[in-house]
């Protein structure tokens, strides 16, 4: 099947018996891929740190996030629910708050002591910057990974698949990373209009020599992110990974795969007649592999080009959000 032909959903269909993981790891497994990491593989991991550098692989959660213009997902907002600015305002207005037994012991307190907090909270899609795909993020025809049905994902959260499953991984292996930019030697980032595919994959391992381990964690450096953080522009067209790379992922027995784009996939086409994020829809449900999506490479790009270094322990634990179907994260790549 060549590149550039829209596939079917025949073609759609023979990739996800190929690269389909149901079952593998008993019929109620939720972790999917992660369980390629083993014991030996973290401690192994930890052994690829030799020089003590760290790079947050996080971007910042806040209004100039790259949310704009999907109804259901908006950047970070945060407030301020305690601040010092307002501490003299707390205090008067606790101290007359009646009603409020607790708040008017808190002024009693205040009033009486320099001590003074501040406090605040954040309101966003778990989807709105820094972030996994949890297994239960996608599924089509009524199920989800394992062959969970879709309807245990419910206004309850999820019940199956949901990001808690991974929690108890860590997530912690040996990342990779793999640099698009540099391997076809774009200034910032790639050309929306030439995805990355399986070969293109081998091809930059081989050059950076490095080679694919089972269970490590795959980060593709695309320039996505720099290029939205030059232009400022949150719709730029996605460059990504084909549709392809989902056999690819499985034969190499990823844990899971890292864009510093939108979607890891590109967006908006039609690769394959009749199925939307044909790579989310393979890698989520049919092989129980997350997405890592908006993680800041360029640093790391940076750091692996001059040393020559392109593997590193990855810790990135996502946030225990009961029955959430992703999480943010802010993965730390150590070398
Ligand atoms: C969808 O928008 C469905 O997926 P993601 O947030 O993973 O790109």
């Amino acid at each position: 099947m060549s590149v550039t032909t829209t596939a079917t959903m025949a073609d759609f269909r023979s990739a996800a018996q190929r690269v389909s993981n149901w079952g593998r790891w008993g019929e109620d497994d939720q972790a999917g891929t992660l369980n390629f990491i083993t014991p030996q593989k973290v401690a192994d991991s930890s052994r690829l740190v030799r020089r003590g550098r760290v790079f947050p692989l996080g971007v910042e959660f806040g209004s100039s996030g790259p949310q704009g213009d999907f109804l259901y997902r908006q950047n970070p907002v945060h407030l301020m629910t305690v601040d010092g600015g307002d501490a003299d305002q707390f205090i008067s207005h606790g101290l007359a708050w009646d009603s409020n037994p607790t708040a008017k012991q808190i002024a009693e307190t205040f009033a009486a002591s320099p001590f003074r907090f501040n406090d605040d909270m954040i309101i966003m899609p778990l989807q709105a910057a820094t972030q996994w795909d949890a297994l239960s993020h996608v599924y089509y025809e009524d199920h989800l990974y394992n062959g969970f049905p879709s309807t245990a994902v419910s206004s309850q959260g999820a019940a199956r698949c949901g990001i808690c499953a991974a929690i108890p991984k860590g997530i912690v292996s040996r990342g990779v990373l793999l640099d698009v930019v540099r391997h076809r030697g774009d200034d910032l980032s790639i050309s929306a209009d030439r995805q990355v595919t399986p070969e293109e994959l081998d091809e930059i391992a081989e050059a950076q020599g490095v080679s694919i381990t089972s269970g490590d964690i795959i980060c593709v450096h695309t320039g996505w992110w720099s290029e939205f953080r030059r232009t400022g522009n949150r719709n730029p067209p996605v460059a990504g990974l084909h549709w392809r790379c989902a056999e690819w992922l499985h034969a190499k027995e990823a844990a899971a795969v890292a864009c510093d784009n939108v979607a890891v996939e590109h967006l908006l086409t039609m690769d394959v007649d009749g199925m939307f994020l044909p790579l989310h829809a393979l890698c989520l449900r049919d092989m129980g592999l997350m997405l890592g999506e908006f993680w800041n490479l360029a640093p790391l790009a940076a750091d692996c080009a001059e040393d020559g270094v392109f593997e590193f322990q990855l810790v990135a634990p996502p946030l225990n959000v009961t029955g959430a179907v992703g999480s943010p994260v802010n993965p730390i790549a150590l070398k």
